[in-house]
């Protein structure tokens, strides 16, 4: 299989015009009828068409019939015309199956209806063209179909006709007034209907928003609006970017890979990001959909106005979206103490997901410089990662200079494809800044460990911070040379205040201040500290790095009490508990006595128990880091080790804190009319995380009853399925009959049966036996990609210690699965294929039983290049 190489980039020879399309949509036989004007721009000679399982039914240039023997080749991944004149119209009609298709990749079917996804490489599945980013064109698209079972017919831009055939099908044309790539054309043909609203930009100027559903969902529109409303507003206020259309739709399917995608005025939504209402999502899910909502809409200007020069590119645009969409989801929250508990959200991601994949065989740069498939490419380190590389600009620049650096990428590359690079240089030149070290972020791979050592002088009073910098080796890069990073940093004194930090040579004093580590190693030296400091290092965790001191849990304990930083004091709470954890795995390891210090407890204590503190934020405090994140600390893993310590721990804090959680229920109760505010959502989670607790010593029949009765009660789905999920990780008994009523009640809504099978599936209960029982379920079905996420993913990446079960059971199911998925839908399989990523870091008797596993899939027939890619490398 071809890899493909970022130095190998050469602009396309043509440029297209126009492109106009005519659809004959049906959902066994569709006819595109394609008619393009090129022009040849650069030299080069034939014209090269890309094509992914096409039929081809007829080719004509400037009106000639081409032929097969003379005029062009034809193979398996595109159409090569030969000796192309300067300038021409080539008309091509091509036939697809949507019916057939059930990657989700180009045009497919979903419930009755057909859909688009295109990105990154799905428009050759539709017709042939030059389907990548660079070659932009305008698109005129016609869709024709039967009036009744595709009454509606959504592309691009705007409608400017529409009417009925001599045939009896109806038709709609479309005009998309702006260039864009081919990744970002969409249609969609069927039985919708929609929640639709005008709205008055920043200008004046009036648009109309739509969100398209299955008819039956119209009473689960209103937090996407809103929250589209809301991105419009901020991305005015914030960047000073304005919607570009007269029109802006967004459109929910229940059949999707990802999560949604930005197609130019015509976003296309997995239904699970588009559907609430309080019966049926969970304040998480409303999160979710702000947050998704925002991140597409985004894309309308960083990713579509400005694109990607090539796909080695494309944290360019994901980077920088994600980046867009946590500040917008921040700032919607408003508070400092809210915007504290997303950015803690947004780091947690990022150390379990993204750091562990920065330490394994996928590990690759911001901008990677190969790749076999691109859909691999979609990746934490691109998305997550690119976003903290983004954050760093602003650190660095401040954030005035950070919007002056993008409205200078505006104003230089609107309407282009362009690269990582040219975003640095506006950064740059936008605010004077050297910026040529930064570039090291998106070359090299893998997480920086920035080590810390301080000194005090009594007699000069100064404090000095010595950072030093180290990064291990990945896949093809051994040697790493230093990164610019900046460290956040403040100090505190011993009543808990910030010291005003005077740099050694600076007038002025500051609370916080950046310091820029760009050598191996460096020291900072702070003037007027009269006494003994507690450093807080790395403050709203600065850069995506591991930071190392050598902290005393008195210094811990301190900054968990009083860090103005929130970030910083959450980050407190988590060392502690970090360090007991793994003290407490190796005891499990050496069978010793297990024990829990009061430090500890007391420490936390007096966070549960403080009211000024927002509840998010002490729900956050009390949550452990997860077994995933132990996995990722241990430099040999043990899944049932962390699994029993990590319950151990609860239940000690359970134990001592009793009384604490009961008065954390009780005072958390949300009432009335439910709202998904972050206030209400605040309290309902450290509620709900207090129930887990008072749960977890599974033997209390009162508590038990406490949630049953809020199983029974519950107002909302938040608070249904706390419950509920409480109640099945007893394994006991008592969630037989919650679970079924549960079914019964929500039989007709596949999301939240989507909830059913994986709230089942995560249970550290559950076995295999029982997941491959809960395959035969007639509501299973492996082809939805969200249904197999929901079952089959919670189980390999939710359910350690069932998953990694000592006979290999597992990794048998999880082969199985890979196989069945790979014949199905490539992109679904490759993302189940990466729980297996850290093999190499398990114990050597489990190691042997995945490597086994890894084999089976290796060696099977038929796997698809994503599924390859992805084996080949892990077993490197
Ligand atoms: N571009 C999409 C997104 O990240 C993914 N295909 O929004
Ligand atoms: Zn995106």
């Amino acid at each position: 299989i071809p890899t493909i190489f970022r130095q190998d980039y050469c602009p396309y020879p043509f440029k297209i015009s126009h492109l106009n399309l005519i659809f004959d949509l049906d959902a066994a036989h569709t006819h595109v009828h394609s008619e393009m004007l090129l022009t040849r721009v650069n030299p080069g000679s034939d014209l090269l068409l890309h094509a992914d399982g096409l039929s081809l039914l007829s080719i004509h240039l400037d009106g000639r019939e081409l032929s097969a023997v003379t005029d062009y080749v034809l193979n398996d991944d595109g159409l090569r015309v030969l000796n192309p004149p300067e300038s021409f119209t080539l008309s091509i009609v091509t036939q697809t199956q949507p019916d057939q298709n059930s990657t989700l990749m180009g045009l497919y079917a979903s419930n009755g209806n057909l859909f688009t996804q295109c990105e990154a490489e799905g428009f050759r599945k539709i017709t042939y063209f030059p389907d990548r980013p660079d070659v932009m064109t305008q698109y005129t698209v016609e869709l024709r179909a039967d009036a009744e079972q595709y009454s509606v017919l959504l592309s691009n831009g705007n409608l400017v006709d529409e009417g009925v055939l001599d045939d009896g099908r109806h038709y709609a044309k479309w005009i998309d007034p702006f260039k864009k790539p081919s990744y970002l054309f969409a249609l969609v043909a069927g039985k919708l209907v929609c929640q639709e609203e005008k709205f008055i930009l920043a200008s004046g100027r009036e648009v109309l928003l739509q969100v398209w559903v299955e008819d039956g969902n119209l009473d689960k529109t209103q937090h996407a609006m809103e929250s589209l409303k809301n991105s419009i507003r901020w991305d005015e206020q914030r960047f000073g970017l304005e919607l570009d259309l007269d029109r802006f739709m967004i459109v929910a399917v229940s059949d999707f890979n990802m999560g949604a995608m930005e197609n130019k005025g015509l976003n296309i939504f997995n239904t699970k990001y588009v559907l609430a209402n309080s019966r049926v999502a969970t304040d998480i899910d409303y999160a979710n959909i702000e947050s998704v909502v925002g991140h597409e809409y985004f894309h309308n200007w960083t990713g579509n106005r400005v694109t990607c020069q090539d796909w080695f590119q494309l944290s360019l645009k994901e980077g920088l979206t994600v980046f867009r969409d946590q500040e917008f989801s921040a700032d919607m929250i408003g508070t400092d103490s809210g915007r504290a508990v997303s950015r803690i959200g947004d780091v947690r991601t990022l150390r379990q997901v993204q750091f562990s994949e920065d330490a394994g065989p996928m590990a690759h740069p911001v901008r990677p410089d190969s790749y076999v498939e691109i859909n691999n490419f979609y990746t934490v380190t691109i998305y997550e990662k690119g976003a903290e590389v983004v954050r760093m600009y602003q650190t660095l620049l401040g954030r005035d200079g950070f919007r002056k650096g993008m409205d200078l990428y505006f104003a230089r590359h609107d309407g282009c494809a362009v690269t990582c690079d040219d975003f640095r240089a506006a950064m740059a030149d936008a605010n004077g800044r050297d910026l040529a070290q930064f570039e090291r972020w998106y070359s090299q791979a893998g997480t920086p460990v920035v080590t810390v050592k301080s000194h005090y002088d009594t007699d000069l009073q100064q404090y000095t911070l010595t950072l030093r910098q180290s990064c291990a080796p990945t896949p093809g890069q051994t040697d790493k040379s230093p990164f610019h990073i900046p460290v956040t940093v403040g100090l505190l004194d011993s009543n808990g205040q910030e010291m005003p930090l005077y740099l050694v040579g600076e007038s002025s004093a500051q609370a916080s201040c950046v310091l820029e580590l760009t050598d191996i190693e460096q020291s900072f030296v702070f003037d007027r500290i009269p006494a003994l400091p507690t450093p807080s290092l790395l403050r709203n965790f600065s850069a995506p790095v591991v930071l190392e001191y050598a902290y005393s849990d008195t210094e811990l304990a301190h900054l968990l009490a009083h860090d103005s930083d929130a970030f910083n004091r959450w980050e407190a709470g988590q060392r502690l508990a970090t360090q007991r954890l793994m003290q407490l795995i190796k005891s499990v390891q050496a069978g010793e006595a297990l024990s829990l210090d009061s430090l500890y407890l007391e420490a936390v204590g007096l966070v549960l128990n403080d009211e000024n503190l927002d509840p998010a934020f002490r729900e956050l405090v009390l949550t452990l880091p997860s077994e995933a994140m132990l996995a990722e600390l241990s430099a040999e893993i043990d899944p049932h080790a962390i699994h029993v310590a990590r319950e151990y721990m609860r239940q000690q804090i359970s134990a001592h804190m009793h009384k604490d959680f009961y008065q954390v229920y009780q005072a958390n109760q949300t009432m009335g009319v439910y709202s998904p505010d972050a206030i209400s959502a605040g309290k309902r989670g450290l509620k709900n995380l207090a129930l887990a607790y008072l749960v977890s010593n599974d033997a209390d029949e009162q508590m038990i009853s406490l949630a049953l009765t809020q199983v029974h009660e519950a107002q909302n789905m938040t608070d249904r399925l706390a419950a509920l999920a409480v109640l099945v990780r007893t394994g006991d008994e008592c969630a037989i009959e919650p679970l079924n009523d549960f079914y019964q009640d929500f039989a007709d809504d596949a999301l939240v049966i989507d909830k059913w099978f994986s709230l089942q599936a995560s249970s550290p209960k559950t076995d295999v036996e029982l997941v491959r029982q809960l395959m035969r379920h007639p509501d299973f079905n492996l082809h939805n990609p969200n249904r197999a996420r929901s079952l089959i993913f919670s189980f390999c990446h939710a359910n350690p210690v069932q998953f990694h079960a000592k006979d290999g059971s597992g990794y048998a199911f999880w082969a199985e699965q890979v196989l069945a998925l790979n014949a199905i839908n490539p992109q679904v399989a490759a993302r189940l294929v990466r729980v297996l990523d850290h093999w190499r870091k398990y114990q050597p008797a489990l190691q042997a039983r995945m490597q086994d596993a890894l084999l089976t899939v290796a060696n099977s027939v038929g796997l698809s290049k994503d599924v390859q890619e992805l084996v080949v490398k892990m077993l490197k």
